[in-house]
């Protein structure tokens, strides 16, 4: 067993110690003296156990100095690990310095697409009269397509629709890529009871190719069916539409008569306009501007679903998204939408997170 030395000895180590530790240059170097002098085998900790074999008068005595001897390393250690703490961080900021001279990276926040933002609009409107999002297949068949919609064999329309045809199946049955977003409102009263209120939006295709058309453009149908509906309802819900999706609460809307087979009566939708030289101001003006297809849903169509005709009633109608969103963002060609070009959608494109708002003539709207 060693004994503990004098109080000179102590005195001798303690200055040993202090010069160890003020000579220390780096932060792991004072930790290992630290260990070697106060750490469980420590010299400083055996010294300490040593305490316990000494007679009870001598063990006071050691037992203080030997304290004190402790405290004075503590001390001395925490004063040297906040120099050094100190100066590492000194030589960190030094070296770590930002050059705020330096260009700053490129910008590369991305566009939400026209017709993306149209859509979302157009659904906000809806939503907030109550209306759900209901979607269905691009590939349909020839009866959700065409015939429920009455539109039977050799029915000119089917033309007029210039529809793409899959090759025939094994039962020499030709699906469709749909015309129009009309199968999903067949599809969603042959799974519902009344009432129906839904907003369909989504990819339509003809073939049909030129300035005005694409063989694969955007619809955005609805469809209203209860108990007593009437045009009055299809008049005052459309009328809010297009105030709302243009932003002018006072928007002249006429109703001028028209003809779908799956809507009977059937009428389009102007909106109020001034065409002047090559420019379009829509809101005021002796001049008319389509907007929708609408009408009453055709009795034959609502008892192909499985509704009884005497008993529910509704309205549909229906919009090109891509003829929509040229009008209000000033888009001049349609064939630009699908051409991904980045600079065009800088130009035309939407922050993504600034959603659209429901304005005019709903909330918000002073009408
Ligand atoms: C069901 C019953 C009725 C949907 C309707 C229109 C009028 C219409 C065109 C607008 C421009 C298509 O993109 S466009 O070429 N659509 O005019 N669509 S009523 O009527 C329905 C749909 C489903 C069961």
């Amino acid at each position: 067993m060693t004994e503990i030395g004098t109080m000179q000895d102590l005195e001798a180590l303690a200055a040993e110690i202090a010069t160890a530790i003020e000579s220390v240059s780096s932060l792991e170097a004072l930790e290992a003296i630290r260990i070697d002098l106060l750490g469980k085998k420590g010299r400083v900790s055996l010294m300490m156990r040593e305490l316990g074999g000494m007679d009870p008068e001598a063990r006071k005595q050691a037992g203080q100095e030997l304290n004190r001897l402790k405290d004075r390393i503590a001390t001395a250690i925490e004063l040297r690990q906040t120099l050094l703490g100190d100066a590492a961080l000194n030589d960190r900021l030094a070296a770590e310095a930002v050059d705020v001279t330096l260009p700053s990276r490129p910008h590369t926040e991305a566009r939400l697409h026209p017709l993306s933002r149209t859509i979302e609009e157009v659904v906000a409107i809806f939503a907030e009269m109550g209306f759900t999002v209901a979607e269905g297949p691009d590939i349909e068949s020839d009866y959700y397509n065409f015939t429920a919609l009455n539109i039977p064999e050799e029915h000119p329309a089917r033309q007029e629709h210039d529809t793409f045809y899959l090759p025939p199946d094994a039962e020499g049955k030709r699906k469709v890529l749909r015309t129009h977003t009309s199968p999903v409102q067949v599809r969603t009263m042959e799974a519902t009871e009344p009432p129906v209120r839904i907003i369909v939006p989504g990819r339509t295709y003809r073939s049909d190719h030129d300035a005005t058309h694409s063989p694969m453009f955007h619809q955005c149908e609805g469809l209203v069916i209860a108990d007593g509906i009437h045009m009055g309802h299809l008049n005052g819900c459309l009328i809010d539409f297009c105030r709302a999706f243009f932003g002018v609460d006072g928007l002249p809307v006429r109703f001028r008569p028209s003809y779908f087979p799956f809507t009977e009566p059937s009428a389009e939708v102007d909106i109020g306009c001034t065409r002047d030289g090559g420019g379009l101001k829509i809101g005021a003006g002796d001049d008319w501007l389509e907007i929708l297809g609408s009408g009453m849903v055709n009795p034959r169509v609502l008892a192909n679903c499985g509704y009884d005709p005497e008993k529910y009633q509704g309205f549909a109608f229906g919009m090109g998204i891509e003829r929509i969103a040229m009008l209000k963002y000033g888009i001049p060609d349609l064939r630009t939408f699908y051409d991904s070009d980045l600079r065009w959608m800088r130009h035309y494109g939407f922050l993504p997170f600034d959603a659209p708002s429901v304005h005019a003539g709903l909330v918000g709207g002073s009408s």
